[in-house]
């Protein structure tokens, strides 16, 4: 495991790509593997893009990519995708409109097929975003589909949260999702070649100007809403320009990001002794002689499963 861990650590793709399968597979070695690589974490801004399926992510992912390049700094892309690998056709399709980066060593791109979960963002996300930190990258970008609860996880997690807004699609709609207009740091009108798209700019910046600061606890960044035509990378260096100056804005430590950290930080914890307890039970439990006698007597109405519940706790402990 240590020689796995030095590999990664030394940016060896091969073992990075092992080691991220083998967390997304929920391999009972990944925690060691993490807590071993886990000092070697922190060097990498994560930027989080998230909205509906089609909005332009993970082009828009892709001219990041170029912008980033050019700069000289390294990157990973995580694309996490709650369909299957095997029958998801966007994960497909992500390898083609990313394949232009697909001999530049410095970009490491990889999917997740978060399996058992119904969201995107799984411990296994959080895993491999700190395989690719380790591995010493600059950035690392996350593109997870806008379900559920994903915007509000992954801007938890993520250091700056572009939320992918498409004109014409109905901006109450899109704005009616619990918590959207809270967590983006940044907001992105893509395929802004579309007559809509002064409507859709307009409409999120009065939404801005209305709720200012929203939320229980005040923050002093107003999102930006800009517009993008992924297609051709126009407005892209405006967005990564904004990127940047987010960084500096959080690296000042303001008081909603340290509570957005420790939310995260809290979530995880309780992610990890809640998973770690399951797996005890089940290995305790796991000869199932007890269980059967137990169930023999419940059946016969020796005892009842009341009782029988309280006695194995108390086993358990
Ligand atoms: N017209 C137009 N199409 C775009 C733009 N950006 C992306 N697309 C197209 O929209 C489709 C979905 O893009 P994709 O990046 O896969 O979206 P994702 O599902 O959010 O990752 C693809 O066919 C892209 O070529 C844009 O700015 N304008
Ligand atoms: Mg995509």
């Amino acid at each position: 495991m240590q020689k796995l861990v030095d590999k990664v650590v030394s940016g060896d793709l091969r073992s990075a790509s092992r080691l991220i399968r083998m967390i997304d597979d929920g391999h009972p070695q990944s925690h060691e593997a993490l807590k071993q690589l886990f000092p070697h974490c922190g060097g990498a801004r994560v930027i989080g893009i998230t909205g509906p399926p089609g909005a332009g992510k993970s082009t828009l992912s892709s001219s990041l990519i170029d912008i980033i390049r050019q700069r000289n700094k390294s990157v990973g892309v995580l694309a996490v995708d709650p369909s299957s690998p095997i029958t998801g056709g966007a994960i497909l399709g992500d390898r083609i409109r990313m394949s232009r980066h697909a001999l530049d060593e410095d970009v490491f791109i990889r999917s997740l097929a978060s399996r058992g979960h119904f969201g995107g963002i799984t411990p296994a996300t959080r895993g491999a975003i700190r395989v690719m930190d380790a591995m010493g990258k600059d950035y690392v970008i996350v593109e997870t589909v806008g379900v559920g609860q994903d915007e509000v996880d992954i801007a938890r997690l993520a250091d700056t949260t572009l939320i992918v807004w498409v004109p014409g699609l109905g901006d109450n709609v899109q704005a009616m999702k619990a918590g959207i207009m809270e967590v983006g740091d940044v907001f992105v009108v893509n395929k802004a070649e579309h007559p809509d798209t002064a409507n859709t700019v307009n409409y999120l910046k009065s939404v801005f100007r209305q709720t200012g600061s929203s939320g229980p606890i005040q923050r002093d960044w107003i999102p930006p809403v800009l517009e993008t035509v992924a297609l051709n990378s126009r407005g892209i260096d405006e967005l990564f320009k904004v990127i940047d100056e987010h960084a500096q804005y959080t690296s000042r430590a303001s008081e909603y990001y340290l509570a957005r950290k420790r939310a995260d930080c809290e979530v995880e914890l309780r992610g990890f002794i809640s998973r770690e307890i399951n797996h005890r039970i089940s290995r305790q439990l796991a000869d199932g002689e007890k269980i059967n006698a137990q169930v023999g007597q419940i059946i016969t109405g020796e005892t009842d499963i009341y009782v029988v519940t309280d006695s194995l706790l108390q086993e358990l402990e």
